[in-house]
């Protein structure tokens, strides 16, 4: 016993022990959540129902209360985090069709491709939703390509766009998965295909309706955009998708557990159609988006305990977020608004999913490195583009210059209580946060979102809010501040022309 000890001190005095974080590179786990709202987490003060799982994360890692991402829809906020560079500077990143191309340009560097480059291995699990193959779509009956593999992952099991586009497929490796070359998918944003069955002319096939739009191809019950035809036996099923894209989650750590890696784990929850499996139906008491909560965070337990079997916790920096901030109807009739109640799913901040007012971006926005970061609570300004920077840093490469992206990887690890000065998100225009000021550029379109229900912020006039005293933003002081909202538009201007792409 007494030699044994001898021994280990022996080797700790050797080694000069640092904790095992620090002398790993640390996998990092990117926990990207569809539609999720800053409210919609009972650590962010849900009470409707409960999400342990991921509190475990903000029990034990830092909880910030001023994340964000990049922008209020899907593909230009997928498009920051994963180039570190506004999506607003580039052509083609609205919310992309099912047939898109691939919007991201390899070849000025990507925030896998750093990482490849450090030496992880790299996966991508879930909704990917930025285009596919060549400029007008790619061939779903061959090899799939530009993709995630050429965007920087060694690995990737994906469905092309959303669960409500077409085609309702799994794609792995380039290919669609369990697809009968004799039943050959085809796909059109433009047409349907005669003699297949659309929610619009078939509304007897539904076990799901659409409130507004989605009424075309017919895909397991539920009517989709844009129509298909064909792959009858690679089509998937919604009950099934969140059990499907963990299992391959859980692989890709399973078979990377001995090097870093770097997974972006991006859940189809709680986007709609939100058609949860069974065991997890009527859970929520909130109809299927509650559900679909329960779901999400039940596969963020599933990753938090592979960690823990496989003894990678300590070593591995897992980051919980959400593309956009929330909605309740957003094209299905889900019970969603009926059953809502007092829940708040943007919490204190006002707006939503495509808004320009603060919940557009303002997301739950986790970190964890267990024996790194102490546990707590940060009001840093940070967003997800920034992770390309801050990876970059943590993981000694260089990033691709001239990007958006900065390093705030001390923020991120609790190291200080600040991130960035200053932030443009986007959504129907352009907006700046300097400090606790947000300016919201003049907007010509509609003040309201009739179909979802949602604030889109436009005014003609521009807007000016102090969220240090009016966190709502209903106090709108530009023409009392005008000069300080002079000063934020330019200062937009210098962003915008600073970055201007060559
Ligand atoms: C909208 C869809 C909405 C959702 C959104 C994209 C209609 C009427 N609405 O156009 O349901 O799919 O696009 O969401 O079609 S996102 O999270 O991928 O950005
Ligand atoms: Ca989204």
């Amino acid at each position: 016993m007494k030699s044994a000890l001898a021994i280990f001190a022996a080797a700790l005095a050797l080694c000069h022990c640092a904790p095992a974080a620090e002398t790993h590179k640390p996998n990092i786990l990117v926990i990207l959540i569809d539609d999720l709202g800053w409210g919609d987490l009972s650590c962010y003060g849900m009470k409707a129902t409960s999400t342990p799982n991921v509190d475990r994360l903000a029990r034990e890692g830092l909880r910030f209360t001023d994340g964000h991402c990049a922008a209020a829809t899907c593909t230009p906020s997928r498009y920051a985090l994963m180039t570190g560079e506004y999506p607003w500077r580039k052509r083609g990143t609205g919310v992309l069709p099912g047939d898109a191309g691939l919007v991201i340009e390899p070849e000025r560097g990507t925030l896998p491709q750093i990482l490849q480059s450090a030496g992880y291995k790299t996966g991508a699990v879930g909704k990917w939703h930025l285009g596919l193959g060549p400029q007008g779509g790619p061939n779903w009956n061959g090899l799939i390509e530009p993709g995630p593999k050429e965007v920087g992952f060694d690995f990737s099991f994906i469905m092309a766009a959303t669960g409500d586009r077409v085609p309702c497929v799994y794609v792995k490796n380039g290919h669609v998965v369990g697809l009968d070359p004799n039943d050959p998918i085809e796909v059109s944003y433009a047409q349907p295909f005669p003699g297949q069955p659309t929610g619009k002319n078939n509304p007897e096939l539904l076990k799901m309706h659409p409130s507004h739009g989605h009424d075309m191809a017919l895909v397991n019950g539920i009517s989709r955009i844009g129509y298909m035809k064909g792959g009858t036996s690679a089509l998937w099923k919604d009950e099934d998708m969140a059990d499907t894209f963990t299992q391959n989650a859980l692989e890709f750590i399973e078979q990377n557990q001995e090097q870093p890696f770097f997974l972006y784990f991006a859940t189809q929850d709680i986007h709609v159609p939100r058609v949860p499996h069974p065991r997890f139906a009527g859970k929520s008491g909130m109809g299927p988006r509650g559900d679909a909560i329960v779901q999400m965070d039940w596969c963020v337990g599933q990753l938090l305990d592979k960690l823990d079997q496989l003894k990678l916790s300590e070593r591995t920096l897992v980051v919980f977020t959400s593309d956009n901030g929330p909605v309740v109807d957003d094209g299905y009739r889900d019970e969603a608004v009926e059953k809502l109640g007092s829940h708040k799913p943007a919490g204190p901040w006002r707006g939503g999913k495509y808004s320009n007012f603060e919940a557009g971006t303002r997301v739950p926005f986790l970190v964890r490195w267990p024996g790194r970061i102490k546990p707590g609570e940060s009001a840093a300004l940070v967003s997800q583009v920034d992770f390309l920077a801050s990876f970059a840093a943590l993981t000694g490469t260089t990033p691709p210059d001239a990007r958006d992206s900065q390093n705030v990887l001390p923020a991120l690890l609790g190291d200080s209580p600040t991130g960035r000065k200053s932030f443009a998100p986007s959504a129907s225009v352009l907006s700046l946060r300097d400090g606790d000021w947000k300016y919201i550029s003049p907007g010509k379109g509609a003040k309201r979102q009739v179909a979802t229900n949602t604030e889109l912020g436009n005014d003609p006039d521009g807007q000016l809010y102090d969220l240090s005293s009016d966190p709502g933003e209903t106090d709108n002081v530009i023409e009392e501040q005008n000069s300080r909202a002079k000063d934020m538009a330019e200062q937009l201007s210098k962003i915008r022309s600073a970055g201007r792409r060559p």
